[in-house]
């Protein structure tokens, strides 16, 4: 019995009863079932190919099953794939010394996903706040924005305002102050209690809509915080690895994090590794045994990863992502002149998103992305009526144009 439902060929439509009968309902997938990836399209299970435009939320930046990382993963399956951080293995200093080279920092505390990360520099930033800046214990605050995405642990959604992300999942972690984004006066404000140590940011907020904040904000803040001793930590899970055009979205204003939070696409989207970046001043405050995880910086994580950095400085896809990102903005400019439906188009690089003329809960997002998927592109809407374009960043300019003329035609299509 088993094995005959493990092997049958299920069509889309078995396949999505199977997922609603035996899986959890947290999620509202767009109806398509996908069966296979390649560099920027991916296959539904009756053949039908798409541009993927969501890139699994900025972690196949490399593109779908990228040959140099999924070789990475297969060669190291089958010689040695998990130790625990009980022993020492061949691989995990390895991957410790390319990553730190590569982005610049003392040292890296590896982990698997990027909420685990954000909450390792959550308790990086308490600890050195009580043993280094000399807060009273229990009495650390770290400062976040409002229309913050960090993840969905328990502590995180304790400073979430997304009553979806935090209704009934009380009582709420403690500690954290919520200013507004792109606010550098109520960061100043926020910063004057000298309980603050540290202030967590999206250097573009991605799920609030891709909001990307006014010139000059990042470097404002570096400094302020600089000047307050507070620790700034960029959560750049999203906008890292190449997505905004540079390497990192920071790298846009010069401004080096003191904590740097990194997830999906260091890996490449083949493997769940996620990274929290520091110098020794604050890393070293963690002793051992305070802090790990059973699959943290295992040698699969360290080989894919390093593969798939390497792929982001061989195939030179930061550059790629800023001159295709300027290419999409100024198609989707033309197309903001000629459509009611088309409020405006911002991001950077090749995170984007278009505002919908409709209200925040009109369908009309969801409607317009279900019209997508018919004609051969796949994206999905963030908040209410924002779409979230984000192709892997291996796409190359025929490709992007002939995806901005599907967008075009779809949206031209739905006014009628
Ligand atoms: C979902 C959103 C994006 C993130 C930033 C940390 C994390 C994320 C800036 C946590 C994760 C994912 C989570 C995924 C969908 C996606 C998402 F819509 F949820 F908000 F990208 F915008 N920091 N974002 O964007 O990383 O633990 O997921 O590895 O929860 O549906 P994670």
């Amino acid at each position: 019995m088993m094995e005959t439902m493990v092997n049958e060929k299920l069509t889309s439509k078995q396949l999505i009863e199977l997922e609603d009968k035996y899986g959890a309902h947290n999620y509202h997938p767009l109806p398509v079932v996908l069966a296979k990836g390649e560099g920027v399209y991916v296959w539904d299970v009756e053949g039908k190919k798409y541009y993927d435009f969501l890139s699994a939320y900025s972690a196949v930046n490399q593109g779908h099953c990228h040959p140099k990382i999924v070789k990475a993963l297969t060669d190291q399956a089958q010689t040695l794939t998990l130790t625990s951080r009980a022993f020492y293995n061949d691989t995990l200093g390895v991957y410790e010394r390319f990553a730190t080279e590569y982005f610049g920092f003392d040292k890296i505390l590896p982990m698997n996903t990027g909420a685990e990360a954000v909450e390792t520099a959550i308790k990086l930033a308490r600890k050195w706040g009580y043993e280094k800046k000399g807060v009273n214990e229990n009495e650390a605050k770290i400062v976040v924005c409002e229309n913050n995405f960090h993840g969905r642990t328990t502590t995180i959604i304790s400073f979430s305002n997304d009553p979806d992300a935090r209704k009934n999942f009380g009582p709420y972690t403690p500690g954290f102050i919520k200013i507004a984004y792109d606010d550098i006066n109520a960061l100043e404000e926020a910063l004057a209690d000298e309980n603050v140590v540290a202030f967590l940011v999206e250097p573009i907020q991605g799920e609030a809509g891709v909001y990307v904040p006014g010139e000059g904000y990042l470097e404002e803040a570096r400094e302020l915080c600089k000047a307050a001793g507070v620790l700034f930590i960029a959560d750049e899970v999203q906008t890292g690895i190449a997505r905004t055009g540079q390497l990192l979205a920071c790298d846009h204003e010069n401004v080096k994090p003191d904590i740097l939070i990194l997830g999906k696409a260091i890996s490449g989207g083949v493997y769940p590794v996620s990274a929290v970046l520091a110098n020794d001043d604050v890393m070293m405050v963690i002793k051992p045994g305070q802090h790990g995880s059973t699959f943290g910086g295992n040698p699969l994580a360290a080989k894919v990863a390093i593969a798939a950095l390497e792929v982001i400085v061989e195939e030179k896809l930061a550059e790629n992502a800023q001159k295709l990102g300027e290419l999409f903005r100024s198609e989707i400019n033309k197309l903001v002149q000629e459509s009611d439906l088309v409020k405006l188009v911002r991001g950077k690089g090749l995170l984007n998103a278009i505002v919908i003329n409709d209200t925040e809960d009109s369908s009309t997002a969801w409607d317009i992305c279900m019209k997508l998927r018919d004609n051969g592109l796949l994206a999905k809407p963030t908040h209410g009526n924002i779409i979230r374009f984000a192709p892997p960043l291996v796409m190359n300019q025929e490709q992007l144009l002939d995806c901005v003329s599907i967008i075009r035609k779809t949206i031209l299509e739905f006014e009628k």
